[in-house]
């Protein structure tokens, strides 16, 4: 089915008019989007229903992946990148008059998670889908997604993301499928007429999950899967109950908002529902489908899977459990054997912080039923590792210890397989963090490096450099991603990395119209433009980068005849609202900015942007148009990242640390094509074992640093006499808990490299060629297929007639 440029044109008229009954000319952007968006939902609809036909008639194996996030971007282009029809609408608005990209732009970006691990999720439902890999998301329609960003005096201020406003194209309401959610109440164990104990409830609260799903389009490949979100609704049948308008709040509020902390863990009670909320009904979904094939319960993980993207979604372990002891009468050892055979966890952090963990108290309440059952779960599990481990060993992997429910313990027990995200990473968890879980499941643990789509993160977003890649070796590295490979064959190539640099320089000019439009700001586009984007976080050390820039500053003003290479610094960063810490740097950099920029003496040589509100789609904008990318954070403490990833496909030479997938970037780009510095975390690790790092001591006998601290605290910086004494404070008096002091000479000198190479200018286009050249193995496609082969145990499956996808394994 070809669709051509008169048969859009007409199709959308008819769209447009059916659904606004006016003239599409009086029309906002904001309805052509809406009526662009319709027009496609009923143009994948075939593909969408055959789809879902084809995996119930043919009983494959699907799987589940459960997140609390989500962060899929703008939709409209992906979507119509995906049908091979982006330039058949682009040039039918054309001829009819329309903005393709003012369309393009009405759309709202959905926030619906914080940042690395809600991308990931999105990166993973493309790659599924143009896989052909039956997979369907499960995750919480949010209301109010991430907080929107202002800034007020250089102070981050939250404001709520309606992101509803205009009502959501894509997604479709089914109430149809809705399931009941219980919680509170009492249970009691009632013996039944087999003999056999059954659950009573009394009293509880039951919230009805009420899903809206959303087409997942495969590229070019006739597959569209679904990501199904939840909302939570009072039942139509309990309204009665429902006295007051703080009760009806109750109900609401439990889909209300994403919680904003990212690394970072919140105890509340309301985080608790949120959680159980979307894994039961997920998990009632998933149960009540697989009833339609007639297949007894052993067979259930032959034909499921159900992936836990880090413990915020471990509760789908025991409400398995519940639902097959409870619900459908199986044994406890049937039941825990088909629990664990479909359930698969992937970690995503090792700070200690982050680490989720409930008091027993808590879940008991909320959830009395699921807390017998981890209790047992628990029981179980101490009781036959005592058999062969020491009680030591044995009582440090117990699932409820010290008063708490330790989600990861869970995960882990009750999964057959966890992986860690990039090599670095699940090498820590194996020898460090989870020791002792790796001592006694040693074959659960696997590694899954992370990866981006290639599709959104370089064909959207850098169409100019796309236009090059496709001439040069053509255009299969779409659903090929290690036939990136193939550029490294014009590194020598003078022609193309001209190109190269013009594109790269058309793509700076963008962002730079689109800083002096939204922050009134002028920037010289031929400066080095220098990009760390992520969120705000202490070990990712934004404070390094705005070290340096302060270093930079005062030899400008030491020495202002002095010839040095301009540098625009660029930060996107959210802070956590109740993260005091990473708000306070944000307040510094903003003041610095504020500085560096207003001062004549440094011009253009220095200039400081920090982007408001940074998200996806301004990522899309940033990451064509950066030249260095900073991966900073301590050695040991990033999981891996994603960033590095993109700003690595779009050409940006990377100064980094040995960090999470930072060291395969290394091993495939060559470590001559990128700027490493810093302590690695062995190193870290040695320090904290014997206690040796002293960071006042380097203040004291570093000079150059020492002037440059002094800036946070003498009144060099204005209007930061709080922030600049507390973070002076923290890295001087309180030992520094990032090497931030102690990277510092280290990082300066790569920075110096840095300079040098710009100036070289053939040198820094072939690096910056071999990077897009060697990113192929970071391709989500690639991650996606290990997780299928090795995990899920999932087949590709291609409905209908489609281009096959080559995905040779890099190396
Ligand atoms: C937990 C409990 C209560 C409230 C919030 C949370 C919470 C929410 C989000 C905890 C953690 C997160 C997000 C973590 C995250 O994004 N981690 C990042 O995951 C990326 C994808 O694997 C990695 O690349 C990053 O290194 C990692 O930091």
């Amino acid at each position: 089915m070809t669709l051509t440029i008169e048969q859009f044109k007409e199709e959308f008229s008819q769209t447009f008019e059916g659904l606004y009954a006016f003239d599409l000319a009086q029309s906002s952007p904001i309805q052509q989007y809406t009526a662009l968006g319709n027009f496609l939902k009923v143009y994948s609809s075939d593909n969408w229903n055959n789809t879902n036909q084809e995996y119930l008639d043919k009983q494959v194996k699907q799987v589940y992946y459960f997140s609390m996030e989500f962060l899929p971007g703008r939709m409209l282009k992906s979507n119509l990148l995906n049908l091979g029809i982006l330039d058949t609408v682009r040039s039918g608005l054309k001829e009819m008059g329309l903005d393709f990209e003012e369309i393009v732009q009405a759309e709202v970006d959905p926030a619906l998670g914080n940042g690395g691990l809600g991308r990931l999720a999105s990166c993973f439902m493309d790659s599924i889908a143009s896989l052909g890999i039956p997979g369907n998301g499960n995750g919480i329609r949010y209301r109010y997604g991430l907080f929107q960003q202002k800034f007020v005096d250089g102070y981050q201020v939250e404001l709520p993301e309606n992101w509803l406003r205009n009502g959501n194209v894509w997604e479709v309401r089914k109430e149809n499928k809705a399931v009941l959610i219980r919680f509170g109440g009492q249970v009691s164990l009632v013996k039944g007429a087999a003999g056999n104990l059954k659950p009573v409830y009394t009293q509880t609260q039951n919230i009805l999950a009420v899903p809206y799903d959303t087409g997942m389009i495969g590229y070019q490949n006739e597959v569209v899967n679904n990501l199904r979100l939840w909302s939570a609704e009072i039942p139509p049948e309990e309204e009665i109950h429902y006295h007051t308008i703080a009760e009806r709040e109750q109900v609401n509020q439990i889909t209300e908002v994403l919680y904003p902390d990212d690394s970072n863990y919140e105890g509340q009670v309301l985080r608790l529902r949120q959680e159980y909320f979307f894994t039961s009904a997920g998990i009632q979904s998933i149960v009540r489908y697989y009833k339609q094939s007639g297949l007894a319960w052993q067979h259930f993980p032959d034909k499921i899977a159900v992936h836990i993207n880090d413990t915020h979604p471990a509760l789908c372990i025991p409400e398995l459990m519940r639902i097959l002891l409870d619900e459908e009468n199986l044994s406890w050892e049937q039941a825990w054997e088909i629990t664990k055979k479909t359930m698969s966890y992937t970690n995503h952090t090792i700070l200690q912080e982050a680490m989720e963990k409930w008091p027993v108290q808590m879940v008991q309440d909320l959830l009395p039923r699921i807390y017998q059952i981890i209790e047992e779960i628990n029981h179980r599990h101490i009781e036959k590792k005592l058999l062969s481990y020491t009680p030591e060993l044995t009582y440090r992997t117990a699932i409820i210890a010290d008063g708490y429910v330790k989600m990861a313990n869970l995960a882990i027990i009750g999964s057959h397989s966890i992986n860690g995200v990039a090599q670095l990473h699940t090498e820590i968890l194996m020898q460090d963090t989870l020791k002792d879980f790796y001592q006694m499941y040693p074959a659960k643990f696997n590694n899954k490096t992370n990866g981006i789509t290639q599709r959104r993160w370089l064909h959207l977003a850098n169409e100019g450099l796309t236009k090059l890649i496709d001439e040069k070796i053509g255009t299969a590295w779409k659903t090929s991603p290690s036939e990136l490979k193939l550029f490294k064959a014009f590194v020598n190539d003078p022609a193309t990395l001209d190109r190269l640099a013009e594109i790269k320089l058309a793509n700076k000019k963008t962002l730079a119209a689109y800083i002096k439009q939204e922050f009134h700001m002028k920037l010289d586009p031929t400066a080095l433009f220098d990009v760390q984007i992520k969120r705000l976080h202490a070990y990712k050390r934004q404070l390094l980068n705005a070290l340096h820039i302060l270093d930079r500053y005062l030899q400008i003003k030491d020495d202002p005849e002095a010839v040095i290479q301009p540098r625009v610094f660029i930060f996107g960063a959210k802070a956590a609202p109740s993260y005091v810490y990473a708000k306070q740097i944000i307040k510094l950099i903003n003041a610095i900015a504020d500085l560096v920029n207003h001062d004549p003496v440094v011009g253009d040589k220095l200039k400081v942007v920090f982007v408001e509100n940074y998200g996806v789609s301004l990522a899309e904008l940033i990451i064509p148009a950066a030249e260095v990318s900073e991966q900073i954070s301590l050695a040991g403490k990033e999981a891996s990242g994603t960033s590095n990833m993109k700003l690595m496909l779009n050409g940006a030479l990377t100064v980094a640390t040995l960090d999470g997938a930072n060291v395969e970037i290394r091993d495939f780009v060559g470590e001559e094509n990128m700027f490493l510095f810093g302590l690695n975390d062995q190193e870290v690790y040695a320090f904290y074992e014997n206690g040796s790092y002293h960071s006042r001591e380097i203040y004291e006998n570093n000079p150059r640093l020492h002037r440059i601290l002094d800036t946070l605290i003498d009144g060099t910086i204005p209007n930061i006499e709080t922030e600049g004494r507390v973070i002076f404070d923290s890295l001087v008096y309180y030992n520094d808990e990032y090497f931030v002091l102690k990277d510092f000479d280290s990082y300066v000198a790569a920075q110096e490299k840095v300079d040098q190479l710009y100036q070289d200018v053939g040198s820094w286009n072939q690096k910056s060629l071999l990077n897009i050249a060697s990113s192929g193995p970071f391709s989500a496609d690639f991650t996606i297929k290990r997780y299928a082969e090795e995990i899920w145990k999932t087949s590709f499956f291609t409905p209908g007639a489609y281009q096959k996808i080559h995905l040779t394994e890099p190396i």
